[in-house]
């Protein structure tokens, strides 16, 4: 087997990149990484320089990418199979890019510091960064809820940015759910939910759902609204 994928169930970002190696089913082996072992987070710093899950080996073609965007672009141009990522037309191409970096930097990323606030000791909290990223989110789903209007997938078929989307949302509505004003948006992330290849990255991190770190926890099927 050429490909060796680290990562752990539960992180979103993992979440991203596994999508697109289910979506094809493309073979790989698997490499869980517990980061809280120091000797698992030495070892792993050798093939991710800052230590971020997810990170892929290809021992064939002898390379190592990090970041969960260029391991789903990798997998495309090397590793492709029905379902194409990046869309051949240029043009729905950059959207695919701009969706995916839409989805990283504005929801993912202020999710994920909501989540790392909740981590910090007693009186090292930082209240005021949190409530930016809830606004942030909030924004996002404004967005996202008026992008969805009509439509199945962020593009004209399933791409990158609804690898992108799937997590980010997942988590995203986890800790700020979206409620009856984002029918669009909602729907859609029942549809990522219920698409085989996200469906089976949650069974698979059912198990951990009880180490996210606030309440509720994370659900596999969406709750009413
Ligand atoms: N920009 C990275 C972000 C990856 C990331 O934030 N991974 C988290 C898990 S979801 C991680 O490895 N956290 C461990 C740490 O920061 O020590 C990507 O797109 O892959």
């Amino acid at each position: 087997m050429s490909l060796r994928f680290h990562f752990h169930p539960l992180s979103s970002y993992c979440h991203k990149a596994l999508i697109a190696l289910y979506e094809n089913g493309t073979k790989f082996e698997p490499v869980v990484l517990n980061l809280m072992e120091p000797e698992v987070t030495a070892q792993f710093r050798k093939i991710s320089p800052f230590g971020k899950m997810p990170a892929i080996e290809d021992t064939k073609r002898g390379h190592i990418i990090n970041e969960a965007t260029i391991v789903i672009e990798y997998l495309d141009e090397h590793y492709g199979g029905r379902v194409k990522f990046i869309p051949a037309n240029a043009d729905n191409a950059w959207q695919a890019r701009m969706w995916d970096r839409f989805f990283d930097n504005y929801l993912h990323d202020s999710m994920q510091r909501v989540v790392a606030d909740s981590f910090r000791a007693d009186g090292s909290h930082d209240p005021y960064t949190v409530e930016q990223c809830k606004k942030r989110i909030f924004e996002v789903y404004d967005y996202l809820e008026r992008h969805m209007k009509g439509r199945e997938w962020v593009g004209d078929n399933f791409s990158l940015a609804d690898c992108a989307a799937a997590p980010a949302l997942f988590y995203a509505n986890t800790i700020y759910p979206l409620g009856t004003q984002y029918p669009n948006a909602r729907a859609y992330l029942g549809r990522l939910m219920t698409r085989p290849s996200y469906a089976r990255v949650l069974e698979e991190a059912e198990p951990f759902f009880n180490f996210f770190p606030l309440d509720p926890k994370p659900q596999r099927t969406l709750a009413a609204a």
